[in-house]
């Protein structure tokens, strides 16, 4: 209908997804080939089979497997030039790309094969596809901060690379206060901030994501609902949160879509956006995201209006992205 196709033709900001989360068990296996590294799995057909997550926890584990197939510089380009291929039919504009470099650099990988790859994607997408694509290095949190430093300290030589830091991984037992130091450093360099905080947490962590990390956009976040003084706080301040329907609908945080709270969210004015997080593995990219969700929850172009704006306004693009898409 109308609406459906309003939403997959608007312009939108794309600025919660895992690039590792976009490799299609397709290129999973031709790169496992290509670099003669093993998989546990006999085919791409056995490997889908696996992706039923009852949790963050379940999904990750199979995440991280699938990580093991990047080697070299080209892999990451590769797998980066994917997933802005497939973003540009989707009408993103912008792209801000989440990567795990300790799930590569645990590996024997060298951070500047990871950044250089990720990063001629990225220019390459500016000047062949017209969209702006920038890198946001995240730690991973069930690791120490010292591991944290350390890959701080290894991408240090290739920060103009990189728009910001993120928080991800295993968030239960995970709070955010442990990266405080690692963030307020973070922040001394000039780099965004962002965390994964309220996915299967508790508003808990989305105040420390906040006061104690400083944080910028909180990624999920949809557990402030429970807190009312959190939502007051989102909202006063335009703190943006990066909703992921898909993935919330696989990982179970959700029963099904249409107990997804994105439009209670918007509705209390908070800046929500709508993204795809690991879209290989969820079912979707984002014009599934959206498609999916306002039909499970009736939301109006009014809704998928706001939500286009909304991922602008969130967004840490520079004029010179802009210029790319203006
Ligand atoms: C992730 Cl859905 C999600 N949550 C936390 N960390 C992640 N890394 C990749 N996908
Ligand atoms: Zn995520």
């Amino acid at each position: 209908q109308r609406l459906q196709q309003l939403l997959r033709a608007m312009p939108k900001a794309e600025l919660h997804i895992h690039i590792e989360g976009s490799l299609e068990p397709e290129l999973i296996f031709a790169l496992a080939q290509r670099n003669g590294v093993p998989l546990p799995y006999a085919s791409v057909e056995d490997l889908r089979q696996a992706y039923a997550f009852t949790n963050l926890q379940s999904f990750l584990d199979i995440y991280y497997a699938g990580a093991s197939v990047l080697l070299h510089e080209q892999d990451f380009y590769d797998m980066a030039r994917a997933y802005l291929a497939r973003a540009a039919i989707d009408n993103v504009a912008h792209a801000e790309i989440f990567f795990d470099p300790q799930t590569h650099t645990a590996r024997g990988v060298a951070m500047e094969t990871v950044i250089n790859g990720l990063h001629r994607a990225c220019a390459d997408a500016r000047s062949e596809l017209g969209i702006s694509a920038t890198l946001i290095l995240c730690f991973l949190r069930h690791l120490s901060e010292a591991s944290a430093f350390e890959t701080l300290e290894q991408a240090q030589p290739l920060l103009d690379k990189i728009v910001g830091v993120g928080l991800d991984s295993s968030e239960l037992g995970h709070p955010p206060e442990k990266f405080a130091r690692v963030f307020a450093r973070c922040r001394e360099l000039g780099l965004h901030r962002v965390a994964h905080a309220g996915e299967e947490g508790p508003p808990a962590y989305i105040w420390s994501a906040l006061d104690a990390l400083k944080v910028e956009r909180i990624d999920h976040g949809v557990q402030a609902m429970h807190d009312a003084a959190l939502m007051q706080r989102l909202a006063q301040d335009r703190i943006p949160l990066t909703v992921c329907p898909l993935s919330n609908q696989k990982l179970c945080v959700f029963p099904d879509l249409k107990n997804h709270n994105l439009r209670q969210l918007l509705d209390a004015g908070l800046c929500a956006t709508v993204n795809s997080d690991d879209p290989a593995y969820f079912g979707g990219y984002i014009n599934e995201n959206f498609t999916q969700v306002f039909a499970a929850t009736a939301m109006t172009a009014r809704h998928a209006y706001q939500l286009a704006f909304n991922s602008f306004e969130a967004s840490f693009a520079s004029n010179a992205d802009k210029r790319v898409w203006e």
